[in-house]
């Protein structure tokens, strides 16, 4: 298990390694993967049971991560190459043709590390529970963990999901928000309202836990209240910052889906240090 020093490393490199995909890539999201690596580098590096050695898409015997936020691949694609899934030099091939790493995950392609295809918001928190049952009728003690943005939740599904996993008791189902309060067009409260999660997952059902998504004792100590096996799905609410760790990019929608230019990521690249060497 990482320490938090180990976690701070690793995040810094993942930063960099999204800045640099997604420059490269001349397109992609950078915002939302940029404000959820910390809570993403302490999942893969500290909280889940995994191995990219025996790793099997099947997700037996191992905890599952599902990405119901697929434009946050670059995040994932760099936690997954750091963790040791596939090599840090294949994440150069983001948006190419013929990658593995495309804009969104896509199963057919095989990358290891990824359980299901995603981009089309809304429906991974419904695979994750459904995951979770499978566990539980086949004895498995492990658990699935799913990602989804606060703007994603403006979709009805996630709410079906939710009401579906309470009825099925799925306390093995640790779900997550990036609630960055940010989406594609502008403040999430701009879009569609969402108010107050945390009294949303709440009546729903749920065990809600709120938690700093910068800060590594609070995602760690919101992750272990999440392993209470009480009956309920946990829903952790991560309070993040999009594009957080350059000034520039820091706390606005105008990054959720826009590449830097290369003078911007040389500019982002110098506030964030190289601690794990650059693909
Ligand atoms: C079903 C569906 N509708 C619309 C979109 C287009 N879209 C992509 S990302 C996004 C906003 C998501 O907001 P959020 O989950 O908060 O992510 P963040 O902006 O924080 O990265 C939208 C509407 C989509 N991918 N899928």
């Amino acid at each position: 298990m990482a320490t938090i020093e180990e976690l701070s490393k690793i995040s810094s490199q993942v930063r960099r390694d999204i800045v640099r995909m997604v420059t490269a890539a001349k397109s992609g999201h950078p915002g939302g993967s940029m404000g959820i690596t910390d809570v993403m580098t302490t999942l893969y590096f500290n909280e889940m049971k995994h191995d990219p050695k025996t790793w099997c898409r099947c997700g037996k015997g191992q905890d599952v991560f599902i990405l119901s936020a697929g434009h946050l691949a670059p995040v994932l694609y760099a936690e997954l190459a750091r963790a040791g899934y596939f090599p840090v030099s294949e994440l150069g091939t983001l948006r190419k043709f013929g990658s593995r790493l495309q804009g969104h995950p896509c199963v057919t392609d095989a990358l290891p590390g990824v359980f299901k295809p995603s981009g089309s918001l809304g429906q991974g928190l419904s695979v994750a529970a459904g995951i979770a049952l499978g566990k539980k009728y086949d004895g498995d003690p492990t658990r699935v963990y799913c990602l989804c943005g606060d703007g994603e939740s403006e979709e009805g599904q996630i709410w079906e999901a939710g009401m579906w996993a309470v009825h099925h008791k799925v306390d093995n189902l640790i779900a997550f928000t990036d609630w960055n309060g940010q989406q594609i067009d502008g403040p999430t409260k701009s879009v569609t309202g969402l108010e107050d999660l945390s009294e949303k997952w709440g009546s729903f059902g749920w065990d809600v836990i709120i938690a700093d998504g910068h800060d590594y004792e609070s995602i760690l100590n919101a992750f272990a209240l999440a392993h209470n096996e009480n009956g309920k799905p946990k829903m952790i609410l991560f309070k993040t910052e999009m594009g957080h760790g350059v000034d520039f990019m820091a706390g606005t929608h105008e990054w959720h889906g826009k590449a830097p230019s290369a003078e911007q990521c040389e500019a982002a690249l110098a506030q964030l240090p190289e601690t794990l060497g650059d693909y």
